[in-house]
Formats: structure tokens, C-alpha cells, sequence
């Protein structure tokens, strides 16, 4: 062998010793110390980059309606309009010095224009008429006492005014609320969920106005403020099956009241009042339905009242609520009501708040439709 190739040996022996000196130290060089963790930057909400974790729900804060107790003695002033008529107006007449024919066609025409309606307001002048005469002079307080007491008589004070929203043989009471467009059906389903929490019962609440999709998002929202489920279905789909699987719903869940919400139909479409027929035999198939409550608003007057006969012939009304009383000088409407159908009014609206819906009570009413004591 050459000298050369053994001076190469040596040399990559060298090369190999020498690599195995090296590397190993270089291993263990320690890490250089770890840069500070970059504060993170705020991720901008509407663009993020990265599939997040679904948020938590956020947390509501339920809010606790009054409770009804007194509502429509708190309420008094939104009567204002009707006040000036039966209040100021009719008291003043009849504290005349001299009662004539032309003060009595004055009151007259102030209870017509009222919309109490011809036949309660003959009855009521009559009696006026004759116990004024009796009295011979009179006292203002005496004229309250007399006006207040034909008033009440005119609103039958002895009828059941009560909701029937109390669980019978653990099945939950169903309400079924119906009217004409645009009367307050949804915003009263809405107050009377709270009305009835209030009061202690749980509730659940069927959209069974099935036409525009706002209008189950208008009750969901009456529901969230309180806590009350919503039982709803899909836009133009069937409202008798909506308002039957409220009832199931409420059924499983064991809730003392179904409240059910239903579109707005006038009185004159023989197809939309077949539908309300529906719903009700429908709802029927799991038990009674026991309280049927048509919303009239009370600024419609006398048209209210023809409304109010046909529903009453489609659907077995057992209570009205009058909604809009504050926007109207026509307090009387509510005797032209009761006089008419002869059912009585159980609830009254007073205003576009959530607990500006109040339990009727004719001596309460009459007391706010007179206004304060002179
Ligand atoms: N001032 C006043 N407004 C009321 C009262 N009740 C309801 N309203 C208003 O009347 C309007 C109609 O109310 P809704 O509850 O939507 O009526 P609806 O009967 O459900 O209407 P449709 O479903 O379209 O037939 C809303 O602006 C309510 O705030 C009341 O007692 N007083
Ligand atoms: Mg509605």
C-alpha cells in the first residue's frame, strides 16, 4: 500500500473523531431563553379567522311584571279622554239649578256620542230622570253617588269576570285569543303571559298566526321578556297544528295555562273564519278550550260590535278584552259590549306598555271614567 492512502486513513480517522467531539457539545448548548409571549392582539369580532367555540347563551335578566292587583285604579288617568265626557261633562249638566227637557237631551247625546249605545242610554237617562226628581236639590256628591250607581248597574257588576287560566286534572287551561286585524291580539296574548307569571302560573304560548313570520317573532319576544316558552310553526303553515302542538307542549311541560296567539281575520271572510272554527275543534281533540277572548278595539265603536257577533257565532266567545281605551273618548263602548253580546269584558287596555293591561271591574271603571272627586 502507498504511504499516501495511509496518510488518508489517518486523516478521515481524524475527520471522525474529531466530528464526535463536536456535535454532541453543540446538542447541548442550552436553548436560548424563550421570547415573551406576544401579547395577543384583540380578535375583531366580525372577521374571525379561526373556527370559535360556540358562546355561551347570553343571560337574560327576566323581568317580573307588576302584579295585576290595582292595575286599573293605577291606570285612572289614561282614561283622561273619557273622563271630559262622563266626568266633567255629565256631572256638570246634571248639577244644573234646573233640570230641562233640553239638559236632559244633552246628557243623552254625550252617552250616544260615548258610545254607550241608544237602548243603554235611554235607560240610564230614565232612571236619572226619575231619581234626580226624587232627590229634589242635589249635592255634587249625591249626583257621583247617582251616576256612579246607574253606570255600574249598566255593566252587570255580578258577572264572572275571573280568567279561567287554573289546570284542570293536571291538564293546563288553554286560552284562545282572537279579533280583526290589527286589534291587540298578540301585544294582549303578550300582557296576559305577564299578568299570569305575576300571578304565579307558568305559561306556555302557541303562534298560531301562521301568515307573516313577524308575527311569532313579535310573541317570542313578550315570551323572552318573561321567561315563557313559545310554541311556533313554519310561515303559511297550518294554524290549527301550531295551536295543537302549543297544547301538547304545554301538556309535557305541566304548565298551569296555553295561550295561543291567532292571526287577525276580518269578520266578513267566510275561508279565515272556517280557519278559527278549525283551530278550535282541533284544539279540542285534547280537551275543552277554556277561555275563548276576543280583543276588540275600543276605537272602533260601534263597528266593534258587529265584529264581535259574528266571532261570537264562530267561536263560543267567553270573555272580551277591549284594547285602546286610552286612545278614545268612548269609554261607553264597554257598556255597548256586555249590553250587545252579553259576555262579559274581563280585561281592558290602557296603553302600549307591557303592564298596561287591566282586570275589569266596573265599579273601578266607572270611579275612573268620573274622574277625580270635584
Ligand atoms: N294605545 C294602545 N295601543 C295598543 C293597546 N293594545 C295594543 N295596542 C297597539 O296596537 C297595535 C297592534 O297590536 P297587535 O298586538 O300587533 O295587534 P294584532 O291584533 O295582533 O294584529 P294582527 O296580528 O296584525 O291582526 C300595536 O301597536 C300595539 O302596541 C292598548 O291598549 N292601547
Ligand atoms: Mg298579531
Amino acid at each position: 500500500m502507498q504511504w499516501y492512502v495511509y496518510v488518508l486513513i489517518v486523516l478521515a480517522v481524524l475527520v471522525v473523531a474529531g466530528l464526535g467531539l463536536v456535535v454532541p457539545r453543540l446538542r447541548r448548548r442550552p436553548l436560548p431563553p424563550a421570547p415573551p409571549a406576544p401579547t395577543p392582539e384583540p380578535i375583531p369580532e366580525a372577521a374571525p379567522q379561526v373556527p370559535s367555540e360556540p358562546l355561551p347563551p347570553p343571560v337574560i335578566e327576566l323581568e317580573r311584571p307588576e302584579p295585576t292587583a290595582g292595575r286599573l285604579v293605577r291606570l285612572r288617568t289614561r282614561l283622561s279622554r273619557s273622563q271630559n265626557v262622563f266626568g266633567r261633562g255629565l256631572l256638570a249638566v246634571l248639577a244644573r239649578d234646573r233640570l230641562d227637557d233640553e239638559a236632559w237631551e244633552e246628557i243623552e247625546e254625550a252617552l250616544i256620542g260615548a258610545d254607550v249605545g241608544v237602548e243603554a242610554t235611554r235607560e240610564i237617562v230614565d232612571r236619572l230622570r226619575e231619581r234626580t226628581r226624587v232627590l229634589g236639590t242635589r249635592t255634587a256628591t249625591e249626583l257621583r253617588t247617582l251616576l256612579t250607581e246607574e253606570l255600574v248597574g249598566a255593566l252587570d257588576p255580578k258577572l264572572d269576570r275571573a280568567l279561567k287560566a287554573t289546570p284542570t286534572n293536571g291538564r293546563p287551561a288553554v286560552l284562545l285569543v282572537v279579533g280583526v286585524n290589527g286589534s291587540g291580539k298578540t301585544t294582549t296574548c303578550g300582557k296576559i303571559a305577564r299578568v299570569l307569571i305575576a300571578d304565579g302560573h307558568s305559561v306556555v304560548l302557541g303562534a298560531a298566526d301562521t301568515f307573516r313570520a313577524a308575527a311569532a317573532e313579535q310573541l317570542a319576544t313578550w315570551a323572552g321578556r318573561v321567561g315563557a316558552e313559545v310554541v311556533r310553526g313554519k310561515e303559511g303553515g297550518d294554524p290549527a297544528a301550531v295551536a295543537f302542538d302549543a297544547v301538547r307542549r304545554g301538556t309535557e311541560a305541566g304548565v298551569d295555562t296555553v295561550l295561543i296567539d291567532t292571526a287577525g281575520r276580518l269578520q266578513n271572510k267566510v275561508g279565515l273564519m272556517d280557519e278559527l272554527g278549525k283551530v278550535k275543534r282541533v284544539v279540542e281533540k285534547q280537551g275543552p278550550v277554556d277561555e275563548t277572548l276576543l280583543v276588540l278595539d275600543a276605537t272602533t265603536g260601534q263597528n266593534g260590535l258587529e265584529q264581535a257577533r259574528v266571532f261570537t257565532e264562530v267561536c263560543d266567545v267567553t270573555g272580551v278584552v277591549l284594547t285602546k281605551l286610552d286612545g278614545t273618548a268612548k269609554g261607553g263602548i264597554v257598556i255597548a259590549v256586555q249590553r250587545r253580546l252579553n259576555i262579559p269584558v274581563k280585561l281592558v287596555g290602557l296603553g302600549e306598555g307591557p303592564d298596561d293591561l287591566a282586570p275589569f271591574d266596573p265599579g273601578q271603571f266607572v270611579d275612573a271614567l268620573l274622574g277625580p272627586d270635584a
